[in-house]
């Protein structure tokens, strides 16, 4: 039995002897709750994922068995020893494994109608080495991917559930190019001979844009947006951090040569690098608008267990506790060039502004109206595409406010004048900015908390993470960790505890 706690409750009552957990950061608290809840009735659990690959120790001895890294090789060695007796209490990938012979994921055990997209994954790993990434950590550098007639079979199994959008999960789908053009060159195909009946989007680095061969492949294969990395229009940041690939390149004509392509791009931006004084705030913003990138992910650096980035901010004291998984509500590092109300502050305002209705329709037309051509899609999926389309008409329209209400139909309007090819993108894009909306407003709202806290008159010195509200576990404290005194923003000294 599966279940997804995303989009079903747990059957805490279940007669399983053993159960699979997995998580990451981010959801440490309800990993702990479901964990205690198991043991409470019984159960044996086995936890794997991100957090038990990076925080083991965090884990260790609240779970009959603990995973660390990858399990294809690992769990079938759990499997036998516990058929023949008692398994061990933890089970280490001691390499990283091939993923040739990795199982087909039983799609039929999700509850599909639930989600908008399924995911595949083609490879593990990516190529670079910014500082910040845990990714690199986990899965490596060397692109390891699936045999091609695996990930078509994938595919379609996925189809042959209904699935409309998959998302190709990988760390950077084209970071071996040459396995990226083999299997998009079987997907071109297999979308022909099926009608186009699947939407593909993925993650990729920037310098997609300098492939022409590959993006006329992923344009064919209907790869309709990607995420990408960016993180910042500053070049010095850049630079700190070791993002080079999006320095070889001018940042604006990469991102338009990709939406001129056909293929949406959405952005991972990043502020409060050490080269980050109070003018990122407006770069950035200016930089979105320009780029006429729709959906940013804009949150704030983070330092991550494992990560170099950690251990160099560790060693110049200027950690301030451990990551909580929420990029968008807290940085636990210590910023260079600025204080820490000035960053949430200016981080406050970009959020409000990249979000506001007007800023997002302006950039999200200037992308509908110019993005190249986009694929036919989806002849067979008609009755799919009439329910979005209602489901915008009535939510973000008869049901909305009246600001959201006039920008989903100026939105919807001005496509169906101008570029009505692109409807379907509008429809989404138009739905997809009050889930942004509504999110950045949630979290303005968590900022201006822990803003009020670091202006209020000379408190005791805090870590930031307690103004959030973060039930830091005794573990996660930092033996003599450094914080800023919230009144002058500079760092002090917290006793540890
Ligand atoms: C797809 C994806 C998403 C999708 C999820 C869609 C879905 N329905 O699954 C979306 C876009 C929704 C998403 C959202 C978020 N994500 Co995300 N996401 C990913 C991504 C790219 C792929 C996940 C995946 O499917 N991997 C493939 C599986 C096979 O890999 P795996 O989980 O590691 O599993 C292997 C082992 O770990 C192990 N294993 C895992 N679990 C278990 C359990 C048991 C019992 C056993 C034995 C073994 C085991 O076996 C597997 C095979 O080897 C990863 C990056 C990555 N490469 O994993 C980031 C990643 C997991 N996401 C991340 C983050 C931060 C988030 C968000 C918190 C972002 C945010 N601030 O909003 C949210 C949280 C969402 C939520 N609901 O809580 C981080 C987690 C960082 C961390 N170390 O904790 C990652 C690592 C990316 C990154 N570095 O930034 N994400
Ligand atoms: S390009 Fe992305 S996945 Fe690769 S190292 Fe940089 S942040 Fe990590």
């Amino acid at each position: 039995m599966l279940r997804d706690e995303n989009v079903e409750a747990i059957d805490f009552d279940t007669d399983a002897d053993w159960i699979g957990l997995t998580g990451y950061i981010v959801h440490k608290a309800r990993m702990f709750e479901i964990i205690d809840a198991f043991k409470a009735r019984g159960r044996r659990i086995a936890v794997g994922g991100p957090f038990a690959t990076l925080c083991p120790e965090q884990l260790r001895d609240k779970v009959d068995v603990l995973f660390v890294g990858e399990s294809e090789r690992t769990w079938p060695r759990f499997l036998s020893d516990l058929a023949a007796g008692e398994p061990r209490a933890e089970y280490h990938a001691d390499a990283l494994p091939e993923l040739d012979d990795a199982p087909i994921p039983r799609f039929d055990l999700l509850k599909l109608n639930r989600y908008r997209s399924m995911a595949v994954q083609f490879a593990r790993g990516c190529p670079y080495t910014c500082e910040f990434c845990d990714i690199i950590v986990m899965y490596g550098r060397r692109p390891r991917t699936k045999p091609v007639a695996r990930l078509v079979a994938e595919v379609d199994a996925l189809h042959a559930l209904g699935a409309h959008d998959v998302f190709v999960v990988d760390d950077n789908f084209i970071g071996n190019k040459k396995a990226a053009k083999a299997l998009l060159r079987e997907l071109v195909g297999w979308q022909v001979a099926h009608g186009y009946p699947v939407e593909f989007m993925t993650e990729v680095s920037l310098n997609l844009a300098q492939d022409d061969e590959l993006l006329r492949l992923m344009h064919d294969a209907n790869f309709t947006s990607v995420f990408i990395g960016i993180e910042s229009p500053r070049v010095a940041s850049l630079e700190e951090t070791g993002k080079t690939q999006n320095i070889r390149a001018d940042l604006l004509g990469s991102v338009r040569k990709i939406q001129d392509a056909g293929i949406e791009v959405m952005a991972g931006m990043i502020v409060g690098f050490d080269n980050d004084d109070v003018s990122i705030f407006e770069e950035q913003f200016r930089f979105i608008q320009d780029a006429r990138i729709p959906v940013s992910m804009t949150g704030l650096l983070n330092a991550l267990p494992q990560t170099p980035l950690r251990e160099r901010l560790l060693t110049a004291g200027r950690l301030d506790d451990e990551y909580t998984g929420d990029q968008f509500v807290f940085s636990n590092v210590i910023p260079a060039a600025m204080s820490r109300l000035e960053l949430y502050e200016g981080y406050r305002d970009l959020l409000e502004r990249l979000y506001d209705h007007s800023n997002y329709r302006r950039r999200a037309m200037a992308f509908l109206r110019d993005q190249g051509p986009e694929k036919r899609v989806r002849v067979s999926a008609g009755a799919h595409e009439v329910r979005i389309f209602l489901r915008v008409l009535w939510t973000c329209v008869l049901l909305a406010p009246p600001r959201r209400a006039a920008m989903t139909l100026r939105m919807l309007g001005e496509t169906l004048l101008r570029r009505p090819s692109s409807m379907r993108k509008a429809v989404v894009l138009a739905l997809m900015h009050k889930h942004l909306h509504e999110y950045a407003v949630f979290v303005r709202a968590e900022l201006d908390r822990i803003i009020v806290g670091l202006r209020a008159p000379a408190p005791p010195p805090v870590a930031v993470a307690e103004l959030v509200g973060h039930r830091l576990l005794p573990q996660d404290r930092l033996a003599g960790r450094r914080s800023p005194d919230p009144a002058s923003g500079h760092v002090v000294d917290v006793p540890a505890g």
